[in-house]
């Protein structure tokens, strides 16, 4: 009889801590034996891959991923479902999401968000996944529905917006988000951009009637999310330092109050996307109508600013890169970024282009091949402290035996793809471009493996996963760097105290 299902052998294995040579032993689903190197060659086992000195790393988490949600961003909506998302993820190194279960604004209850979701995702999704709720309408109802969330649910995460018609809290509803959040210890991830600067700054654009995309850039200038970052950072502090988790950061005065704030011990956290550290304003500055392929928001920056966000994941301040996969098919009026398009205006109108890009796929091949991170550095952001920043490590995000699920990427030895252009013909996304068409690549994952099965073979049929093999993950509170204790040391909200 077969001692395990699956053996990775001759495979440098990787994890937010150690780089070693190491096989994999994998039983029912789950990691069940490191050991030295090439000890495994002949054990038996359903099936043996030899990593043939490839490095071999916990599966990607990304924890910031929009699929299917009603228009928000603008006119479009998304291009991909939770299949062609997902599907698109696995092939690029990832087996674990967290999605958005959006409430919409007219609506008084999270849970009825979250059900709807439930129904789009069971049965649709390659990889496993969570749902962070998606607060627009903080009423008495939403935010008594918070312990239920946590305690039964299992969605131990919440997203809010500072910008968006739809979506936009005042900072009265953002407080009252964060002090129910705090008693369920509920992360509160925040989109920080000032969308009444935003607003203003759109209307004197079109008075001057600059309309092209890349006054995207103009209209979401610096100020919104430094600004805005700052005032999450305070609102934060003034409910006795509930944790926040600050969303796609791409600024580097943004970056600095974050890191500040860590500093003195205030339990600040942030993410940042490769779209900050690929893609610059220039790519929104494109001819004709071509720069809206990069309208996203924040928009893409400076050269000098993505030098600064490197920095930033290097040195700790961001604790996670997530793609905010947002997708909009391009060459499309009805649905995509060409709804923003008439005879009036050939070029568009940069306010009405959807927002948002995809990257769910490409998000761990461009990082990676960059090599600007150590291998435990880029394992760290891109899985292991997603994992525990969102409430699945050890399960997920680790390679420990006995405890974490056997979800992994295999990579190619190094050199042996050579340098090769990302084009979007290689991806499996349902939209009809990529922003980073043409970019050169040195590697790109060669298996993924889901619970032990794999579902992604690049040489051997591509996807071999099923649609239906994903799981719902309940997940517990977040155990990133003693996140709830500045909240325990500080006991409850207490009027009397401010
Ligand atoms: N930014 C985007 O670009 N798309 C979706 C949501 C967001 O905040
Ligand atoms: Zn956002």
């Amino acid at each position: 009889m077969d001692e395990y299902d699956l053996v990775i052998t001759n495979g440098v294995c990787v994890t937010a801590a150690d780089v070693a040579p190491l096989d994999i032993a994998i039983r029912d689903g789950t990691i069940v034996l490191l050991a030295p190197s090439g000890l495994l060659s002949k054990a038996r086992t359903k099936r043996l891959i030899d990593a043939e000195g490839g490095y071999v790393m916990p599966g990607g988490v990304d924890c910031h991923v929009h699929l299917q949600e009603p228009s928000m961003f603008g006119k479009g909506t998304s291009a991909d479902s939770y299949e062609t998302g997902t599907r698109s993820a696995i092939a690029g190194g990832t087996t674990t999401i967290i999605a958005f279960a959006p409430q919409q604004k007219n609506v008084d209850s999270v849970l009825t968000a979250l059900t709807n979701t439930h129904a789009l995702a069971q049965n649709n999704s390659f990889c496993d996944y969570g749902f962070h709720v998606l607060v627009a309408n903080p009423c008495e109802k939403a935010l008594s529905e918070f312990e239920q969330l946590a305690s039964v649910e299992g969605v131990t995460s919440l997203k809010i917006y500072m910008t968006y018609e739809a979506l936009q809290l005042r900072d009265n509803e953002i407080l009252s988000v964060l002090l129910a959040a705090r008693s369920n210890h509920i992360l509160t991830m925040i989109h920080a951009e000032n969308g009444d600067v935003l607003a203003w700054l759109t209307e004197k654009l079109e008075a001057a009637k600059l309309f092209a995309p890349k006054y995207h850039g103009h209209s979401h200038a610096p100020i919104l999310e430094s600004e805005a970052t700052n005032r999450a950072i305070a609102l934060s502090s003034l409910v006795a330092d509930t944790p926040i988790l600050l969303v796609h950061v791409s600024e580097p005065a943004a970056a600095l109050r974050i890191r500040a704030a860590q500093t003195v011990g205030q339990p600040i956290f942030a993410e940042t996307c490769p779209q900050y550290l690929f893609l610059t304003r220039d790519d929104l500055d494109q001819p004709g109508f071509e720069g809206a392929k990069c309208v996203c928001a924040p928009p893409p920056r400076d050269a000098d600013d993505q030098k600064a966000i490197w920095r930033g994941l290097q040195n700790g301040t961001f604790a996670v890169l997530s793609s905010d996969h947002c997708p909009f098919r391009f060459d499309d009026a009805v649905t995509g970024k060409k709804t923003c398009i008439s005879d009036e205006f050939p070029v568009g109108k940069f306010r009405h282009i959807p927002n948002g890009i995809p990257g769910i796929e490409t998000r761990l091949p461009l990082v990676f091949s960059a090599r600007k991170l150590e291998l435990t550095k880029f394992v760290e952001v891109t899985s292991t402290n997603a994992a525990k920043l969102y409430g699945l490590y050890p399960r997920k995000g680790g390679i420990i035996p006995g405890v974490s699920d056997a979800d992994l990427v295999v990579w190619y030895p190094e050199g042996r793809l050579g340098e090769f252009p990302l084009t979007n013909d290689l991806l499996h996304h349902d939209v009809d471009y990529t922003p980073y068409e043409g970019r050169m690549l040195r590697n790109w994952p060669r298996y993924t493996i889901l619970r032990g099965k794999v579902i992604w073979d690049r040489d051997e049929g591509g996807i071999v996963g099923e649609r239906s093999y994903g799981r719902f993950l309940k997940r517990q509170e977040s155990s990133l760097n003693g996140i709830w204790q500045t909240v325990e040391e500080d006991g409850p909200f207490d009027l009397e105290k401010l």
